[in-house]
């Protein structure tokens, strides 16, 4: 009976480890890693100065808005094919940035507003 207790204890360690690793999302600043089930985008609330990152694996037209500020709307369009890239844009003046990508990449939105401001899909 210990030795199977031992056995779970060693397999759910495992699995927590892979489950980590598995994360696609980065950043300073989120709370949620978007399954395939999953909104696309879930940031925290982010501080001024404050990142948040998310890779598109797949394409499609996302809209999303700020969980602040929720009049603060824009929309990040995944094109199939291509080159992935890596995009920098900031959240300023109370606005959100709108682009389109190719799939694959990875956008980071920064904070560069004094006010806090989240990035969450519609
Ligand atoms: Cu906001």
């Amino acid at each position: 009976m210990r030795r199977l207790t031992v056995r779970w204890t060693l397999l759910l360690a495992l699995l927590t480890t892979v489950a980590v690793i598995g994360c696609s999302d980065k950043g300073t600043n989120n709370t949620s890693n978007p399954g395939s089930t999953g909104p696309e985008l879930g940031s925290s609330v982010l501080s001024s100065g404050q990142t948040y990152s998310h890779t598109f694996k797949t394409a499609g037209v996302f809209h999303y808005h700020c969980g602040v500020h929720p009049s603060m709307k824009a929309t990040i369009t995944v094109n199939a094919g291509g080159s992935s890239t890596q995009e920098h844009v900031a959240i300023s003046n109370f606005t959100l940035p709108s682009l389109t990508v190719n799939v694959g990449s990875t956008v980071t939105w920064t904070n560069n507003d004094s006010a806090p401001h989240s990035v969450i899909s519609d």
